[in-house]
């Protein structure tokens, strides 16, 4: 197929910044948002195309870095049910991206040809950006690039990603998943966090103190805090929401989902009182995290992704006991997935439980194996997913009149916990919900949550390499194939630790290797953790500063 002034309009406005080569990994394309200009153009003709291959359903781009310093920023692809692109066409992302300006025309005739895709009159994109300061022009230049294919397009302006999955979603059945616009999709979440809140009142059930107190939020200054006060109006005193990291400081700095989650102790800044129940947001807002500080002890804990999926798959397990339904429930987590958590779910939840490599797009895939899956990565990142035939299957029972009260109630009360969680992708306003609702059934404050099990003590570390492809993996990324000898040296400081654990695999998103180490005490973490960056720095060709031992 011909495609027009593409190439000419891409080589005019929108040309190619660098020749360092860029790659769409674990959540599209990332990097410095001067570098982007052209990336997002041709992803732009890009998304197009893919919704050409998908008979014109709807594609939507997001333009963000999620957690990534402010000076950075990023493009990702939705698509048609809101998942994540399909991972066979990453591939085709990266060329796209990284032809020369001069070679786009026939780079993208060869892949039109090579798909079978002749026209793209029909395609449809929807695009939402984030608050970086580079957003504004990076969309302006990824709506170019739809119009340049001839491809019908919607600005849906300043939403978190996980909204933007949620409407092209709702786009694509045809309204079926609830209303393609931000309002629908507050109504959705609400309507849903009200009645399942008002069930419980009406059972007179006991009246929770924690809901007479505030949650804590720090929305990380990114898109997140702009959509709290929406969602405030719509729960009234439900859940009262105090707001920091309002987006008046700088995005993710010392702030936010992944800074606590890494650096293990509250954003910088606030002041945070014993016994207050504290969440953040990553940027985007696809990452929750939950802390406090301990009232007799005064010490800081982390209520991580681990954490939240086992509050999420307890509560769920017990739920789908009462429908009297034969459904199969699984856990999905990835190597960073706390050792006491696997431990805790499998022996005291008795839930099945999966491990895959790191990116949303593994476990959600995993997740579609079990009747209801859900799946979180520790860092905050994840949600639930119900098969449709298990979704079918509850709503003809919840009206079977042959079945006790209890069985039909319990039915009725899943599907609103399901109307609160967005399947598409995770998010971190829909989990919060869904975390204080369920704190709200077991009446359970933070302390009683964090009581299930106790986490192992664990560090995170970075290395600089100079080319961290040279790392492979195996086994979910817990073993190391590549270089040579790497996983026997790294196996040797293992065995010295009491629960020690550690496992190194190249970032996708950083151009850095990174290094998890878990063992019996918070020094042994450390320790076990440093020994494994400098095997890295030493095996791998690491630059810049040795990582230094303890
Ligand atoms: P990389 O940089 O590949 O480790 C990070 C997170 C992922 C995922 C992506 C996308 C960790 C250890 N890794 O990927 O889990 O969330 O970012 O945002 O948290
Ligand atoms: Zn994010």
């Amino acid at each position: 197929m011909e495609f027009g002034d593409v190439q000419e309009t891409g080589e005019k406005n929108f040309p190619k910044q660098d020749e360092t080569p860029i790659q769409y990994g674990t959540a599209g394309f990332r990097t410095k948002g001067s570098r982007l200009n052209h990336v997002i153009y041709r992803m732009g003709v890009l998304a197009a195309i893919r919704s050409a291959t998908k008979s014109g359903a709807t594609i939507g781009v997001m333009i963000t870095a999620s957690h990534n310093p402010e000076e950075d920023n990023g493009v990702k692809l939705v698509d048609p049910m809101g998942e994540m692109l399909g991972p066979e066409w990453e591939k085709y992302a990266t060329e796209v991206a990284n032809v020369p300006g001069s070679k786009l025309d026939v780079t993208l005739q060869e892949l039109t040809k090579n798909l079978g895709v002749t026209s793209l009159q029909s395609s449809r994109v929807v695009f939402a950006r984030d608050t970086r300061p580079s957003s504004p022009v990076l969309a302006a230049a990824l709506e170019a690039g739809i119009k340049a294919a001839g491809a019908q397009c919607q600005n849906f302006g300043l939403l978190t990603t996980p909204q933007l999955h949620y409407i092209v979603r709702c786009i694509n059945t045809n309204g079926q998943y609830g209303k393609p616009t931000e309002e629908g999709y507050f109504e959705k979440l609400s309507e849903a966090f009200v009645k399942l809140r008002n069930i419980r009142k009406a059972k007179k059930m006991k009246t929770l103190e924690v809901y007479n107190t505030c949650l804590y939020l720090d929305a990380a200054n990114g898109v997140g805090a702009g959509k709290i006060p929406i969602l405030q109006s719509k729960l009234g005193d439900l859940l009262k929401i105090s707001l920091v990291n309002d987006g008046s400081g700088k995005l993710n700095h010392e702030c936010g989902a992944d800074f606590v989650k890494v650096q293990q102790k509250p954003p910088t800044g606030v002041n945070m009182v014993p016994g207050q129940r504290w969440a953040s947001f990553d940027g985007d807002a696809d990452r929750i995290v939950y802390y406090f500080m301990g009232v007799t002890d005064n010490r800081f804990y982390l209520l991580d992704g681990d954490k939240i999926a086992t509050l999420v798959a307890g509560y769920l397990k017990d739920l789908v006991q009462e429908t009297g339904l034969s459904l199969n429930l699984g856990l999905v987590q990835t190597a960073y997935a706390n050792g006491s958590s696997t431990r805790y779910i499998t022996d005291q939840l008795k839930v099945p439980v999966a491990c895959v490599p790191t990116g949303v797009k593994h476990l959600h895939h995993k997740a579609q194996e079990f009747d209801i899956g859900v799946y979180f990565e520790a860092n905050g990142h994840g949600t639930a997913i119900v098969s449709n035939s298990s979704y079918n299957l509850l709503q003809k029972t919840s009206q079977n009149t042959s079945i006790s009260d209890h069985q039909s109630e319990a039915c009725d009360l899943l599907l609103s916990v399901i109307d609160l969680i967005n399947q598409t992708v995770g998010d971190a306003i829909s989990d919060m919900l869904l975390v204080e609702m369920i704190l709200a059934a077991q009446d359970w404050d933070v302390e009683q949550w964090n009581k299930a099990y106790t986490d192992l003590p664990n560090r995170q570390l970075k290395v600089k390499v100079k080319d961290r492809s040279v790392i492979q993996t195996t086994d979910a990324e817990r073993k190391a194939s590549s270089p040579v000898g790497l996983q026997s040296a790294i196996d040797e400081s293992v065995a010295k630790y009491t629960h020690g654990r550690s496992f190194v695999r190249p970032s996708g998103t950083e151009d850095i290797v990174r290094v998890y180490a878990e063992a019996d005490t918070q020094s042994a973490a450390d320790k076990l953790a440093n020994e494994v960056a400098v095997l890295v720095y030493k095996m791998a060709g690491g630059i810049g500063e040795k990582p230094k031992l303890h």
